[in-house]
Protein backbone atom coordinates (compact mmCIF):
# COMPACT_ATOMS: atom_id res chain seq x y z
CA UNK A 1 0.00 0.00 0.00
CA UNK A 2 1.61 3.54 -0.89
CA UNK A 3 2.05 6.26 1.48
CA UNK A 4 -1.21 7.83 0.63
CA UNK A 5 -3.35 5.27 0.59
CA UNK A 6 -2.27 4.24 3.71
CA UNK A 7 -2.75 7.89 5.04
CA UNK A 8 -6.40 7.48 3.22
CA UNK A 9 -7.25 4.63 5.17
CA UNK A 10 -6.52 6.17 8.71
CA UNK A 11 -7.96 9.38 8.21
CA UNK A 12 -11.33 8.19 7.60
CA UNK A 13 -10.68 5.81 10.64
CA UNK A 14 -10.26 9.12 12.67
CA UNK A 15 -13.03 10.98 10.78
CA UNK A 16 -15.12 8.65 11.57
CA UNK A 17 -14.45 8.16 15.25
CA UNK A 18 -15.25 11.72 15.25
CA UNK A 19 -18.53 11.60 14.12
CA UNK A 20 -19.21 9.03 16.48
CA UNK A 21 -18.20 11.55 19.38
CA UNK A 22 -19.62 14.21 17.81
CA UNK A 23 -23.14 13.47 17.48
CA UNK A 24 -24.01 11.60 20.23
CA UNK A 25 -28.05 11.31 20.09
CA UNK A 26 -28.46 8.70 17.61
CA UNK A 27 -32.22 9.46 16.83
CA UNK A 28 -34.62 12.08 15.50
CA UNK A 29 -33.20 15.43 14.03
CA UNK A 30 -29.63 14.79 14.92
CA UNK A 31 -29.67 11.61 13.37
CA UNK A 32 -30.43 12.75 9.87
CA UNK A 33 -27.57 15.45 10.73
CA UNK A 34 -24.86 12.68 11.46
CA UNK A 35 -25.78 11.22 8.30
CA UNK A 36 -25.55 14.81 6.48
CA UNK A 37 -22.19 15.17 8.09
CA UNK A 38 -21.03 11.38 6.84
CA UNK A 39 -22.35 12.05 3.54
CA UNK A 40 -20.14 15.25 3.04
CA UNK A 41 -17.39 13.46 4.75
CA UNK A 42 -17.38 9.86 2.58
CA UNK A 43 -16.19 8.86 0.24
CA UNK A 44 -13.54 11.33 0.62
CA UNK A 45 -11.73 12.77 -1.97
CA UNK A 46 -7.97 12.65 -2.24
CA UNK A 47 -6.72 13.33 1.44
CA UNK A 48 -3.64 14.99 0.30
CA UNK A 49 -3.70 17.95 2.92
CA UNK A 50 -3.54 14.89 5.66
CA UNK A 51 -0.84 13.10 3.95
CA UNK A 52 1.14 16.52 4.09
CA UNK A 53 0.73 16.88 7.32
CA UNK A 54 1.77 13.22 7.70
CA UNK A 55 4.78 13.79 5.42
CA UNK A 56 6.06 17.62 7.16
CA UNK A 57 6.01 15.16 10.58
CA UNK A 58 8.14 12.27 9.19
CA UNK A 59 10.46 15.13 7.92
CA UNK A 60 10.45 16.96 11.77
CA UNK A 61 10.35 13.49 13.20
CA UNK A 62 7.25 14.64 15.01
CA UNK A 63 4.31 12.76 16.46
CA UNK A 64 2.69 10.38 14.28
CA UNK A 65 -0.81 10.30 16.38
CA UNK A 66 -0.70 14.07 16.40
CA UNK A 67 -0.41 14.61 12.78
CA UNK A 68 -3.16 12.01 12.20
CA UNK A 69 -5.48 13.80 14.28
CA UNK A 70 -4.37 17.30 13.08
CA UNK A 71 -4.68 15.78 9.23
CA UNK A 72 -8.54 14.86 10.27
CA UNK A 73 -9.34 17.72 11.83
CA UNK A 74 -7.79 19.92 8.85
CA UNK A 75 -9.31 17.65 6.34
CA UNK A 76 -12.86 18.90 8.41
CA UNK A 77 -11.82 22.48 7.43
CA UNK A 78 -11.67 21.16 3.94
CA UNK A 79 -14.84 19.51 3.80
CA UNK A 80 -17.10 22.42 4.97
CA UNK A 81 -15.32 24.57 2.47
CA UNK A 82 -16.35 22.61 -0.02
CA UNK A 83 -19.93 22.28 1.16
CA UNK A 84 -20.13 25.86 1.44
CA UNK A 85 -18.48 26.06 -1.87
CA UNK A 86 -21.21 23.99 -3.74
CA UNK A 87 -24.12 26.32 -2.30
CA UNK A 88 -26.26 28.25 -4.98
CA UNK A 89 -25.27 31.74 -3.24
CA UNK A 90 -21.52 30.46 -4.39
CA UNK A 91 -20.38 28.30 -6.69
CA UNK A 92 -23.86 26.37 -7.22
CA UNK A 93 -22.41 22.87 -7.60
CA UNK A 94 -24.48 19.73 -7.92
CA UNK A 95 -22.31 17.50 -8.02
CA UNK A 96 -19.17 16.98 -5.62
CA UNK A 97 -16.75 13.45 -5.96
CA UNK A 98 -19.34 12.56 -8.65
CA UNK A 99 -22.42 12.72 -6.59
CA UNK A 100 -24.76 14.69 -5.43
CA UNK A 101 -23.98 18.07 -3.75
CA UNK A 102 -24.90 17.53 -0.01
CA UNK A 103 -27.42 20.39 -0.22
CA UNK A 104 -28.84 18.66 -3.03
CA UNK A 105 -29.06 15.37 -1.59
CA UNK A 106 -30.67 17.07 2.09
CA UNK A 107 -31.22 20.91 1.69
CA UNK A 108 -29.61 24.20 1.86
CA UNK A 109 -30.29 24.90 5.68
CA UNK A 110 -28.59 21.06 6.32
CA UNK A 111 -25.93 21.71 4.54
CA UNK A 112 -24.74 24.88 5.69
CA UNK A 113 -25.32 23.86 9.45
CA UNK A 114 -22.85 20.44 8.30
CA UNK A 115 -20.05 23.09 7.07
CA UNK A 116 -20.53 25.03 10.21
CA UNK A 117 -20.76 21.85 12.31
CA UNK A 118 -16.99 19.91 10.67
CA UNK A 119 -15.44 23.67 10.96
CA UNK A 120 -16.26 24.23 14.58
CA UNK A 121 -15.78 20.07 16.00
CA UNK A 122 -12.42 20.52 13.74
CA UNK A 123 -11.19 22.69 16.54
CA UNK A 124 -12.45 20.31 19.13
CA UNK A 125 -10.21 17.59 17.90
CA UNK A 126 -7.17 20.21 17.77
CA UNK A 127 -7.90 21.67 21.08
CA UNK A 128 -7.17 17.26 22.79
CA UNK A 129 -3.67 17.18 21.32
CA UNK A 130 -2.56 17.59 24.61
CA UNK A 131 -4.20 15.01 26.18
CA UNK A 132 -4.54 12.63 23.48
CA UNK A 133 -0.61 12.58 21.99
CA UNK A 134 1.00 14.90 24.90
CA UNK A 135 1.22 17.67 22.05
CA UNK A 136 2.12 20.78 24.66
CA UNK A 137 -0.02 23.59 25.70
CA UNK A 138 2.33 25.98 23.29
CA UNK A 139 2.48 23.47 20.16
CA UNK A 140 -1.00 23.33 20.48
CA UNK A 141 -1.58 26.99 20.57
CA UNK A 142 1.25 27.54 17.64
CA UNK A 143 -0.94 24.58 15.42
CA UNK A 144 -4.53 26.06 15.79
CA UNK A 145 -3.61 29.78 15.37
CA UNK A 146 -1.61 28.61 12.50
CA UNK A 147 -4.89 26.80 11.37
CA UNK A 148 -7.70 29.10 12.12
CA UNK A 149 -5.40 32.14 10.68
CA UNK A 150 -5.12 30.51 7.48
CA UNK A 151 -8.48 29.07 7.15
CA UNK A 152 -10.02 32.40 8.25
CA UNK A 153 -10.95 36.31 7.25
CA UNK A 154 -6.96 36.08 5.99
CA UNK A 155 -6.76 33.28 4.66
CA UNK A 156 -8.96 30.80 2.71
CA UNK A 157 -12.01 33.01 3.50
CA UNK A 158 -10.22 36.00 2.05
CA UNK A 159 -9.91 34.03 -1.64
CA UNK A 160 -13.19 33.14 -1.47
CA UNK A 161 -14.14 36.21 -1.21
CA UNK A 162 -12.36 37.18 -3.93
CA UNK A 163 -13.64 34.34 -6.16
CA UNK A 164 -17.21 35.49 -5.49
CA UNK A 165 -16.40 39.25 -6.26
CA UNK A 166 -13.80 39.69 -9.14
CA UNK A 167 -14.25 39.77 -12.60
CA UNK A 168 -12.81 37.07 -14.38
CA UNK A 169 -10.58 39.96 -15.97
CA UNK A 170 -8.42 40.47 -13.36
CA UNK A 171 -4.71 40.28 -13.71
CA UNK A 172 -2.40 37.63 -12.80
CA UNK A 173 -0.90 39.52 -9.46
CA UNK A 174 -5.10 39.57 -8.38
CA UNK A 175 -5.52 35.99 -9.47
CA UNK A 176 -2.28 34.79 -7.84
CA UNK A 177 -3.05 36.30 -4.62
CA UNK A 178 -6.57 35.01 -4.67
CA UNK A 179 -5.52 31.56 -5.48
CA UNK A 180 -2.31 31.67 -2.48
CA UNK A 181 -5.81 32.14 -0.37
CA UNK A 182 -8.24 30.51 -1.40
CA UNK A 183 -6.39 27.37 -2.18
CA UNK A 184 -2.69 27.73 -0.97
CA UNK A 185 -3.34 28.89 2.47
CA UNK A 186 -4.90 25.88 3.78
CA UNK A 187 -2.28 23.61 2.10
CA UNK A 188 0.39 26.20 3.67
CA UNK A 189 -1.29 25.27 7.20
CA UNK A 190 -1.18 21.82 6.64
CA UNK A 191 2.45 21.65 5.84
CA UNK A 192 3.46 23.82 8.98
CA UNK A 193 0.81 21.94 11.65
CA UNK A 194 2.67 18.79 10.59
CA UNK A 195 5.93 20.26 11.32
CA UNK A 196 4.98 21.30 14.36
CA UNK A 197 4.02 18.34 16.24
CA UNK A 198 7.86 17.56 16.20
CA UNK A 199 10.90 20.57 16.91
CA UNK A 200 11.78 21.67 13.59
CA UNK A 201 14.93 24.11 13.74
CA UNK A 202 14.43 27.71 12.30
CA UNK A 203 16.06 26.85 9.36
CA UNK A 204 13.83 23.69 8.54
CA UNK A 205 10.89 25.77 9.37
CA UNK A 206 12.02 28.35 6.55
CA UNK A 207 12.32 25.43 4.59
CA UNK A 208 8.82 24.19 5.21
CA UNK A 209 7.43 27.25 4.53
CA UNK A 210 8.34 28.43 1.15
CA UNK A 211 7.64 24.28 -0.15
CA UNK A 212 4.28 24.95 1.57
CA UNK A 213 3.34 27.96 -0.24
CA UNK A 214 4.44 27.05 -3.41
CA UNK A 215 2.57 23.75 -3.64
CA UNK A 216 -0.30 25.38 -2.71
CA UNK A 217 0.01 27.39 -5.93
CA UNK A 218 1.04 24.28 -7.90
CA UNK A 219 -2.72 22.50 -6.13
CA UNK A 220 -4.33 25.21 -7.96
CA UNK A 221 -2.63 25.55 -11.19
CA UNK A 222 -2.72 21.93 -11.93
CA UNK A 223 -6.31 21.80 -10.98
CA UNK A 224 -6.87 24.83 -13.47
CA UNK A 225 -5.06 22.32 -15.84
CA UNK A 226 -7.33 19.85 -14.98
CA UNK A 227 -10.53 21.93 -15.88
CA UNK A 228 -9.37 22.90 -19.10
CA UNK A 229 -8.49 19.71 -20.29
CA UNK A 230 -12.63 18.36 -18.85
CA UNK A 231 -13.86 21.45 -21.06
CA UNK A 232 -12.01 20.36 -24.19
CA UNK A 233 -12.56 16.85 -23.57
CA UNK A 234 -16.26 17.10 -22.88
CA UNK A 235 -16.67 20.20 -25.61
CA UNK A 236 -17.92 22.56 -22.93
CA UNK A 237 -17.13 26.00 -22.85
CA UNK A 238 -14.78 27.00 -19.83
CA UNK A 239 -16.77 29.16 -16.83
CA UNK A 240 -16.47 32.52 -17.41
CA UNK A 241 -13.93 32.40 -14.10
CA UNK A 242 -10.37 33.99 -13.34
CA UNK A 243 -7.87 30.83 -13.61
CA UNK A 244 -4.21 30.34 -14.42
CA UNK A 245 -5.09 28.91 -18.12
CA UNK A 246 -7.07 31.40 -19.09
CA UNK A 247 -4.80 34.30 -17.92
CA UNK A 248 -1.26 32.33 -18.80
CA UNK A 249 -2.61 30.06 -21.02
CA UNK A 250 -1.54 25.99 -20.44
CA UNK A 251 1.98 26.04 -21.33
CA UNK A 252 3.22 29.13 -19.62
CA UNK A 253 0.55 27.39 -16.50
CA UNK A 254 2.31 24.09 -16.92
CA UNK A 255 5.48 25.92 -17.02
CA UNK A 256 4.63 27.64 -14.28
CA UNK A 257 3.47 24.84 -12.44
CA UNK A 258 7.04 23.15 -13.11
CA UNK A 259 9.13 25.79 -11.59
CA UNK A 260 7.67 25.98 -8.27
CA UNK A 261 7.58 22.17 -8.18
CA UNK A 262 11.22 22.59 -8.55
CA UNK A 263 11.17 25.47 -5.78
CA UNK A 264 9.66 22.83 -3.54
CA UNK A 265 12.02 19.80 -4.08
CA UNK A 266 14.89 22.40 -3.46
CA UNK A 267 13.72 23.97 -0.24
CA UNK A 268 13.33 20.62 1.63
CA UNK A 269 16.56 19.18 0.40
CA UNK A 270 18.14 20.11 4.13
CA UNK A 271 15.82 17.21 5.32
CA UNK A 272 17.55 14.44 3.10
CA UNK A 273 15.99 10.97 2.99
CA UNK A 274 13.14 12.07 5.89
CA UNK A 275 12.01 14.69 3.76
CA UNK A 276 11.58 12.09 0.80
CA UNK A 277 7.13 11.69 1.54
CA UNK A 278 7.02 15.58 0.66
CA UNK A 279 8.79 15.00 -2.13
CA UNK A 280 6.76 11.69 -3.23
CA UNK A 281 3.34 13.97 -2.98
CA UNK A 282 4.82 17.19 -5.17
CA UNK A 283 6.06 14.73 -7.45
CA UNK A 284 2.56 13.14 -7.15
CA UNK A 285 0.89 16.67 -8.04
CA UNK A 286 3.12 16.98 -11.09
CA UNK A 287 2.51 13.74 -12.25
CA UNK A 288 -0.09 15.44 -14.77
CA UNK A 289 2.29 17.80 -15.99
CA UNK A 290 2.72 16.31 -19.20
CA UNK A 291 -0.57 16.44 -19.65
CA UNK A 292 -1.42 17.28 -23.56
CA UNK A 293 -4.68 19.71 -23.75
CA UNK A 294 -5.53 20.73 -27.25
CA UNK A 295 -7.91 22.80 -28.11
C1 LIG B 1 -16.49 28.37 1.21
C2 LIG B 1 -14.88 29.53 2.76
C3 LIG B 1 -15.12 28.74 1.57
C4 LIG B 1 -14.05 28.39 0.84
C5 LIG B 1 -14.11 27.53 -0.35
C6 LIG B 1 -11.94 25.06 -1.24
C7 LIG B 1 -12.67 26.21 -1.78
C8 LIG B 1 -12.74 27.44 -0.94
C9 LIG B 1 -13.28 26.15 -2.94
C10 LIG B 1 -13.28 24.95 -3.80
C11 LIG B 1 -13.22 25.43 -5.19
C12 LIG B 1 -12.09 24.83 -5.91
C13 LIG B 1 -12.44 23.83 -6.95
C14 LIG B 1 -10.85 25.18 -5.63
C15 LIG B 1 -9.71 24.60 -6.35
C16 LIG B 1 -8.78 23.82 -5.53
C17 LIG B 1 -9.48 22.93 -4.61
C18 LIG B 1 -9.49 23.37 -3.22
C19 LIG B 1 -10.01 21.78 -5.03
C20 LIG B 1 -10.66 20.79 -4.17
O1 LIG B 1 -9.71 20.16 -3.34
P1 LIG B 1 -9.26 18.64 -3.56
O2 LIG B 1 -8.94 18.42 -5.00
O3 LIG B 1 -10.63 17.93 -3.24
O4 LIG B 1 -8.22 18.30 -2.57
P2 LIG B 1 -10.86 16.43 -2.71
O5 LIG B 1 -12.21 16.03 -3.28
O6 LIG B 1 -9.75 15.54 -3.22
O7 LIG B 1 -10.90 16.49 -1.22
Amino acid sequence: MSFVQDIQKEIDSTLEAVLQEQVPQRRGPLDKFSKVLRYALFPGGKRFRPALTMAAAKACDGNKGAAVSIGAAIELIHNYSLIHDDLPCMDDSCLRRGKQATHKEFDEGLALLAGNALLTDAFVVLSELPKRHSISAESTIEIINIIASCAGSSGMVAGQVLDLKSSPKISFPELEFLAIHKTGKLIYASVMAGALTGKPTQEERKALEKYGEAIGLVFQIMDDLDDAKSSVEQRTPEPPRASFVQILGVEESKQRASELIGESIKAIKIFGKRGAPLVELVELLGSKLPLNIQG
